[in-house]
């Protein structure tokens, strides 16, 4: 890499919080978060208990912390509503009339709930599913858009211990189907359609489709596109009619800390994805304090993170973090881009957003965009900024410094998991200095360190396995029905540890630096998704004899899909069956695993023992050269004939 490169992509300047900030935040110098951080490591179970003591509870604990590795108990006969806390908690304070949700539709409609409106509509929900036989432990999937609706089933299910598994708007009917079959529904969720990009998401369609030889006795079904849609009766219930013949009244009963809230299933290292399942207590008290801390929330502040309910970040810091914390939350249904590529910016504007927390993804997307865009907004109510989801480039983080933050906010990049629950690894606004590109040090209370294969620590700036050696309140408890699974992927690999599953260094000041997935998991737009499972959905295609699938650098979304295919004998490779395949994927599993690029190849590169070599494949779609050891390569001259190969790009 020529020494001008170099400079823009590896911003070396330190940032120090600046004054005004750091006077009004909770945490105001790295003295004191080091004094926490030290705090916590003495005495982790004293530490949690008292931020646990700040939520109410029904029936106190008897003991903060049950380890039985990799087995962990948080908050031990603890008996808490995570819905009373996020609702009911608020009504008998100032917050009562506070918005709660502050929405916005794709077509520009808007709906304000204040937590006592919130409140309300979530009671009336939990008696309509009430209504319908569901009771605590059953699980509910919901596949929504990102409608307040969203919230209030979240919210409800939550309320009755009904655990819920929620179903991205984005993902196909088959991948639905999957998902509704593993967590054994009784439920499904839906709306008519939802909004993108000016057209209909047809959800209620999916999932007629999802549920054609299925039991479920329920479907529910929010009216929000009011376009043509199949009905069954009997199975079918609109939402508004259900919840007018509801009471408002609904007591929130005591659950168990170790009650399952939900699951969501998320890419593995196999093609079928895992439920990663999270519990009451814990997950409350982990999403309640760092929502508080990271991103050092005000009364008086606007938060909004643009995540979707349908992914983690959704659920940690749109409904349950936020809300918690009697926050007021944005929420907006659409794309970044619809109508114009400044619908974020116009939104911060209209509803004085003063905290933001996005995706590094959707910042190159928006530098690419053109700041003629950001121009045409007034973005002065921003204070803080945040980033989630994968590694965020200096270039990038500097953009969104000066151009989004006008050089006064704070970032705090965010790393953790779905498995995580919350927020492990990020800075605190008013305290750590940061550095572009790093998510600096652990919270209080977060273990982690990087570490070799044998699980001891590695030398400053050496990369290493990414672990967190202490459990934490929102850790996943299981992956649901699959206990053996959860036990090797996260406890096998490096002994006594949790093992994220991503390579990472420290620095000579002890920030991380996370260097991505270590395993066959591949990052699209700050996405999770397995290779195996895109290769599966491939190979099941009659025209495909094999399949292999990597991810290539992209300047946009981290990484970009390239399938390598070998068509079965007799098929025509060219650009409609490229065509067909990209059209086969999105239905197979959803638009976000539709290749990028489709490579047509007599064969793959194969070990002798008959292994695809996904390194050399890896290489070739980023546009080098096949590198390293070759010699464990059965047929040299299918690298030659790869390389070569143009394909068929979208
Ligand atoms: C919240 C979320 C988890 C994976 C994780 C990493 C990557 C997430 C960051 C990051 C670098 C970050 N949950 N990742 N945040 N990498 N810096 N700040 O994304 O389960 O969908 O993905 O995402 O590889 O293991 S997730």
């Amino acid at each position: 890499m020529s020494e001008m490169i170099e400079s823009v992509l590896h911003e070396k300047r330190v940032f120090e919080p600046a004054k005004e900030f750091a006077q009004r935040a909770r945490i105001k110098s790295m003295t004191e978060y080091e004094a926490l951080y030290k705090r916590a490591e003495e005495d982790l179970e004293g530490f949690w208990g008292d931020v646990a003591r700040e939520l109410h509870w029904f029936e106190p604990w008897s003991q903060v912390l049950e380890w039985n590795l990799p087995d962990s108990r948080w908050f031990v006969g603890g008996k808490t509503n995570i819905s009373y806390n996020c609702l009911d908690r608020h009504l008998i304070t100032e917050r009562r009339n506070k918005a709660a949700l502050i929405w916005e539709g794709e077509p520009g409609d808007q709906r304000i709930l204040t937590y006592q409106q919130l409140h309300r509509e979530v009671c009336l929900f939990a008696n309509a599913l009430e209504s319908l036989g569901v009771k605590k432990g059953d699980r509910v999937a919901i596949y929504l858009p990102l409608i307040p609706e969203a919230a209030i089933a979240m919210l409800a299910c939550a309320r009755i211990g009904a655990p819920h598994s929620i179903v991205f708007g984005g993902f196909s009917a088959e991948a639905l189907r999957d998902r509704v079959d593993d967590a054994g529904a009784k439920v499904v969720i839906t709306a008519d359609g939802g909004w993108r990009r000016g057209k209909v998401v047809p959800l209620k369609d999916n999932t007629d489709k999802a549920l054609e030889n299925s039991e479920i006795s329920h479907v529910i079904v929010v009216k929000r596109c009011e376009n043509d849609i199949a009905w069954r009766n009997g199975r079918d219930h609109w939402w508004h009619e259900l919840v007018a013949d509801a009471s408002a009244k609904h007591e929130a009963p005591a659950h168990d800390a170790e009650h399952p809230l939900f699951m969501l299933y998320t890419s593995g290292t196999t093609g079928k994805p895992k439920g990663i399942l999270h519990t009451t207590g814990g997950y409350m008290v982990g999403t309640y304090f760092t929502t508080r801390m990271v991103f050092d929330l005000r009364e008086e502040d606007t938060f909004w993170c643009t995540a979707d309910v349908g992914w983690i970040t959704g659920h940690s810091y749109i409904v349950y973090g936020p809300l918690a914390n009697g926050a007021a939350c944005v929420m907006y249904e659409g794309a970044p881009n619809y109508p114009e590529p400044d619908r974020f910016w116009d939104l911060c504007e209209k509803y004085e957003v003063s905290v933001f927390y996005t995706a590094p993804t959707a910042i190159r997307a928006f530098h690419r965009w053109g700041d003629q865009w950001v121009d045409k907004h007034d973005l002065s109510s921003l204070r803080l900024l945040g980033t989630v989801g994968e590694p965020i480039n200096p270039e990038a983080w500097m953009w969104y410094h000066n151009k989004i933050g006008g050089g006064r906010c704070p970032i705090v990049d965010t790393w953790w998991q779905t498995e995580t629950g919350a927020i492990m690894i990020s800075p605190l606004p008013g305290a750590t200095p940061t550095k572009p590109g790093s998510a600096t040090r652990p919270l209080p209370g977060i273990i982690a360190d990087v570490v070799k294969k044998d699980g001891t620590s590695c030398a400053a700036n050496e990369g290493g396995f990414l672990v967190i050696k202490q459990p934490w309140p929102s850790m996943l408890r299981t992956i649901y029905r699959d206990h053996d699974r959860f036990i090797k992927t996260y406890f096998g690999e490096i002994q006594g540890f949790y093992f994220a599953g991503d390579g990472a260094r420290r620095d000579e000041d002890g920030y991380f630096w996370i260097m991505g997935r270590v395993d066959d998991v591949i990052n699209v737009a700050g996405h999770r998704l397995s290779t195996m499972e895109v290769e599966s959905a491939l190979v099941a295609h009659e025209n495909v004899a094999e399949a292999a699938v990597v991810g290539r650098p992209d300047e946009v979304t981290g990484q970009a899909i390239v399938a390598f295919v070998t068509p079965m004998s007799g098929v025509a490779a060219g650009e409609e069956l490229g065509v067909e395949l990209r059209k086969h994927v999105t239905d197979q599993i959803g638009a976000l695993a539709r290749p990028a690029q489709i490579r047509f190849a007599d064969a793959l590169p194969k070990t002798r023992s008959g292994k695809i070599m996904r390194r050399l494949l890896r290489d070739i779609a980023s546009g080098s050269t096949a590198k390293g050891d070759l010699t464990t390569l059965e047929d040299a001259s299918i690298l030659e004939k790869l390389a070569q190969e143009r394909g068929d790009e979208e």
